[in-house]
């Protein structure tokens, strides 16, 4: 049986909940488009999330891995095109660590595409009445470095079709901080789901436009 992967983060910088693990442990132990969910959650560090993250694989050997974080501030859910080799932190970790101008990866390359089809995740998403659209920047924090050394591992453990999406707040978040943008959680949950059937049943993307002017 297929075996897909999502990750979600703890909470980070004073917040109580982090949308991505309240959002992806709803999905754990279901079976979508015949592939089976498990859902781990990482912590948010730099280095400890990569280590947690690769245990996950060794343990669960996923077909396809989704690493889910919250992008505060964004209206939409929002598939990342690119992963980028650089760690420059505004805030610290959850550690107290706070690199600047670092690469993920000495030797890796400097950038990294998504292996999820990630335009047709929005398009289905977009059906579906849920906002949606490609994002062509996971930050340079935690979720940056999450997904930059997911999609080098990739390879190494088998795993087909990898990559990262930015959810936005939770309206109880939004509550506290006046004009953020937020979304329910049931539509943030469901948008997941249609993630994970896009992206069990499609190897390849749609090709459509879906790039930007600036
Ligand atoms: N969002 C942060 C790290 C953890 C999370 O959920 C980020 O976008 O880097």
């Amino acid at each position: 049986m297929t075996t897909v992967l999502l990750t979600g983060f703890e909470p980070f910088d004073n917040d109580s909940i982090n949308p991505s693990w309240e959002v992806v442990h709803r999905l754990q132990g279901e079976t979508i488009a015949g592939a089976m969910v498990v859902a781990t959650q990482l912590a948010c560090e730099f280095g400890k999330s990569l280590r947690q993250l690769e245990r996950a694989i060794k343990k669960h050997q996923p077909t396809i891995v989704i690493a889910v974080g919250q992008a505060g501030g964004r209206t939409d859910i929002t598939p990342e095109r690119v992963a980028i080799n650089l760690t420059d932190a505004r805030i610290g970790d959850n550690a107290g660590k706070q690199p600047t101008d670092r690469p993920i990866h000495p030797q890796g390359p400097a950038a990294y595409f998504s292996t999820l089809p990630v335009k047709a995740m929005v398009q289905a998403l977009q059906r579906e009445g849920l906002p949606a659209s490609l994002s062509l920047s996971a930050g340079t924090f935690v979720c940056n470095h999450v997904f930059y050394g997911l999609m080098a591992m990739q390879q190494r453990h088998g795993v087909q079709r990898c990559g990262f999406i930015h959810i936005p707040f939770l309206p109880s978040q939004a509550a506290g901080r006046t004009g953020a943008p937020s979304m329910a959680q049931e539509d943030m949950v469901r948008a997941l789901r249609i993630c994970v059937e896009v992206s069990v049943r499609r190897k390849r993307d749609v090709r459509t436009t879906g790039g930007t002017t600036h």
